[in-house]
């Protein structure tokens, strides 16, 4: 070995142990090198999510139970988890989340750990498990399931203990994560936790470990790592421009949003004479426009009466949300018109992703027109951008072209993400485009799609 070799081998082995030793922030990661994993497209894909919630607290009308209800209170007579999984199938959900254990401490699935459960409650003779009925109904219909394991529990004597309460959370969780086949996500709540420490590495390299696919939602400020994020509210809007990735301490990561809210205004749980609170069609396609329409996923909570069956007003309701949803957007002025593209954008394939996009020539600035063969009038845009590669629009707008060739701007906006919905008053046009203004790199449209939403009232 020479001299020269010797000392290129000690330089090089120097170097790459103080970039071991360098903080993530300091090697240089860039919001727009971030990627998604294909978990997490794949699950931006799902769009409209389903949480139940039903327990000890659907007998007592309460929201947060402090874990001494007796269990043998919890005995609906008519559970009927298919019913569940098609009322919000009927909706558009794709996926399911099922509440295993709220803030009460009460699991419903049998668990060895406790006698705090459906074990011990009249219902199915003690012998229940609803994680698997609403498992079983979920995939039946073709959507995905996951659960809620509630970090903060009420009941539970070990909770007084941090490390002591890990081991059982642990435990709780190797039986979710063991016996009920992929889970699609795992959720988990920030509510009550406030002074109470996780070892939250450890819970989650468990998971990791038996279920290497589940998406971890929480609070940004509760898990640092986790792959999706919460919103910040409960009303299921996002009402700012929405970015996937986003620094925690000069960490970033890909954590895109889900959007929960109650079907019934501030009630999880169900409650007598609470007809009331449940919100409106139009509350709802509100929601998704900012939720969906804005780059996230709709998350919605349901809750199962008494009897054990989602109330047939939620029924009815949800299903005219899923019809409202479906009349706004499922067919577009492109799928009913003549149209061509000057920019070479071809008719978007739905539901495809790489093979469709269309990608600006230039790295910063493109425009990705539509000519229609006649003047048509529409008032809504939706847009999505291909994230695999990163998101990269940062300033946007939908532009129609003027007599004497020149471009108006209809809407404005910087981030598209997933999907981006924009509303304006209704524009009469032949030749209408999206205009990238500012991307950090060529960045990949997946659709551009124009409709009449005012057509469809
Ligand atoms: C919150 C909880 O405190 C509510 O009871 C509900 O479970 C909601 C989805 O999350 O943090």
């Amino acid at each position: 070995m020479t001299k020269n070799f010797r000392a290129v081998r000690w330089l090089c082995a120097i170097g790459m142990l103080s970039l071991a030793f360098l903080p993530a922030r300091i090697i240089g990661q860039n919001f727009a090198d971030v990627k998604p994993s294909v978990q997490q497209t794949n699950w931006q894909d799902l769009e409209i999510g389903a949480l139940f919630h039903f327990g000890t607290n659907t007998f007592l009308d309460r929201e947060w139970g402090d874990g001494r209800a007796a269990a043998s209170v919890f005995n609906p007579p008519n559970v009927d988890a298919e019913q569940w999984v098609e009322a919000v199938k009927a909706a558009g959900a794709k996926y399911v989340i099922l509440v295993a254990k709220h803030h009460d401490g009460f699991t419903l699935w049998p668990s060895e750990l406790t006698d705090y459960g459906v074990k011990s409650s009249p219902w199915r003779g003690g012998k229940g498990d609803l994680v698997r009925e609403v498992a079983d109904a979920a995939r039946k219909n073709g959507l995905k399931f996951g659960v809620y394991l509630s970090p903060w529990d009420r009941h539970d004597p070990r909770y007084a203990d941090a490390k002591a309460y890990d081991q059982y959370y642990l435990g709780q969780l190797d039986e979710l994560a063991s016996n009920y086949g992929e889970l699609e996500e795992w959720w988990m709540d920030g509510a009550g936790s406030g002074g109470h420490v996780y070892d939250f590495d450890r819970i989650v390299q468990e998971l990791r470990m038996l279920q290497p696919n589940t998406l971890v939602f929480s609070d940004v400020a509760l898990y640092k790592n986790s792959d999706l994020r919460w919103g910040g509210n409960e009303d299921g809007r996002v009402e700012y421009e929405n970015w996937n990735v986003v620094d925690r301490a000069g960490y970033l990561r890909w954590r895109p949003i889900e959007a929960d809210t109650p079907l019934r205004k501030l009630h999880w749980f169900w409650h007598p004479n609470d007809e009331a609170s449940l919100k409106s069609t139009d509350d709802l396609v509100k929601d998704y426009d900012e939720s969906v329409g804005h780059g996230a996923t709709l998350m919605l909570g349901i809750a199962p009466d008494r009897n054990g069956r989602v109330p047939d007003s939620d029924v009815a309701r949800l299903k005219e949300f899923g019809e409202a949803v479906r009349a706004r957007y499922g067919k577009s002025l492109l799928d009913s018109n003549e149209w061509t593209s000057d920019a070479g954008y071809a008719a978007p394939r739905r539901g495809e992703s790489a093979g469709a996009t269309w990608t600006a020539r230039d790295a910063h600035e493109g425009a990705l027109d539509v000519k229609f063969a006649k003047p048509v009038t529409f008032d809504c845009a939706m847009t999505m951008e291909w994230l695999t590669d990163g998101q990269h629009v940062q300033r946007y707008a939908i532009e129609v072209e003027r007599e004497g060739g020149q471009w108006v701007a209809i809407a404005n906006g910087e981030a598209i993400g997933h999907k981006k919905i924009d509303h304006f008053a209704p524009v009469t046009a032949q030749h209408a485009r999206l205009h990238l203004l500012d991307t950090s790199s060529a960045a990949h449209i997946r659709e551009f799609q124009l409709y009449s939403v005012a057509a469809t009232k």
